[in-house]
């Protein structure tokens, strides 16, 4: 096939997210790079597992969005999602790598920059993960501001995370996104949650109480001509939740031992994560699984609500 600018993204449906799209069925999309550079196997892959059950539990359906054999794959069946979960050389790709990803035919993971691109381009509006990537702290010397600040601002898709990460510096993170025009929406209550803890300390920009006003909101954006999506900002559920003095030294530590160590650019976010778990002795992991479980269920009642809202 010649390469022009007609020809369309190399895009790979399973058959259960082709099903959904012709049966007009809520789709939340899910990100790879948490499998391949957030956590260990086999944790990963039962991870996954769980949250794409979660899904259809809430009546949607789950499409796992990955790079492999030169193909943008919406819906990644068993035995992919298994492969992809025990590969350690996965690129991890943001919106700068994905054509050459694609391109070359290597296996890619998608990060919340490069998932919102895929998704909407498979046309699905919603999507879960656990935490956004944003401003590092220390960023006045390092410039390391993660790409998935700015694909908020460009993408039309609604992403439900428990925040930005804590390892980050948060009210920097607001600070790039209120210049950006991106809505940060704590959902029922009014502190912006900071990932394993429910309150960061800071105040959210905005809060909606339910999904049908989130859904309301996207829907509002599109017919303002605005581009860019919504980052939603479920706090974890009390129950799995770290007190937020409990990790701060836990944070600090890892955050100087990636200095000490010259750790850069894209391995800044695996290795804090990965110091992190073993600080926490599993208790950080165990945290991360049951918040994007519920960052899944809530996407899913978010895209209900937009498909009930499409045909009102
Ligand atoms: N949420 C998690 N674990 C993760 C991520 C999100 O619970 O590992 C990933 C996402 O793919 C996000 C990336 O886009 O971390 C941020 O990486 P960086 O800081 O390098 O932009
Ligand atoms: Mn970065």
């Amino acid at each position: 096939m010649p390469a022009t600018p007609d020809t369309p993204a190399p895009i790979r449906y399973a058959p259960e997210v082709l099903d959904a799209r012709a049966a007009d069925q809520p789709i939340v999309a899910l990100e790879s790079t948490i499998l391949t550079h957030g956590m260990p196997y086999p944790q990963n892959l039962q991870m996954a597992g769980q949250v794409e059950a979660d899904i259809r539990a809430s009546g949607a359906v789950p499409a796992t969005i990955a790079v492999m054999e030169g193909h943008i794959r919406i819906g990644l069946e068993p035995e992919a999602l298994s492969r992809l979960a025990q590969t350690r050389d996965a690129m991890k790709l943001s919106r700068a790598d994905l054509a050459v990803a694609l391109a070359s035919g290597r296996i890619g993971a998608t990060t919340v920059a490069a998932t919102m691109i895929c998704a909407h381009l498979a046309g699905i509006e919603v999507f879960a993960t656990g935490g956004i990537g944003g401003v590092h702290r220390g960023a006045e010397i390092s410039f390391d501001i993660s790409a998935d600040l700015q694909e908020l601002a460009q993408t039309r898709v609604t992403v439900v995370a428990a925040g930005a990460k804590a390892i980050l510096d948060l009210a920097k993170t607001l600070e790039v996104l209120e210049t950006l025009g991106v809505p940060v929406i704590a959902y029922g209550q009014d502190a912006l949650p900071a990932f394993w803890s429910r309150d960061s300390g800071l105040r959210a920009p905005l809060r909606l109480d339910s999904a049908s006003e989130i859904a309301a909101s996207h829907l509002m954006r599109a017919r303002l001509g605005l581009p860019g999506g919504q980052l939603v900002a479920n706090p974890i559920p009390r129950e799995a939740e770290i007190p937020a003095s409990t990790l701060s030294p836990l944070i600090a530590q890892a955050v100087a031992e990636a200095e000490a160590q010259g750790i850069q650019a894209k391995d800044v976010t695996p290795f804090l994560l990965s110091r992190i778990v073993e600080l926490t002795e599993g208790a950080s992991l165990r945290a991360n699984i049951a918040l994007v479980r519920s960052n899944a269920r809530l996407a899913a009642e978010i895209a209900r609500a937009l498909a009930v809202a499409r045909l009102a």
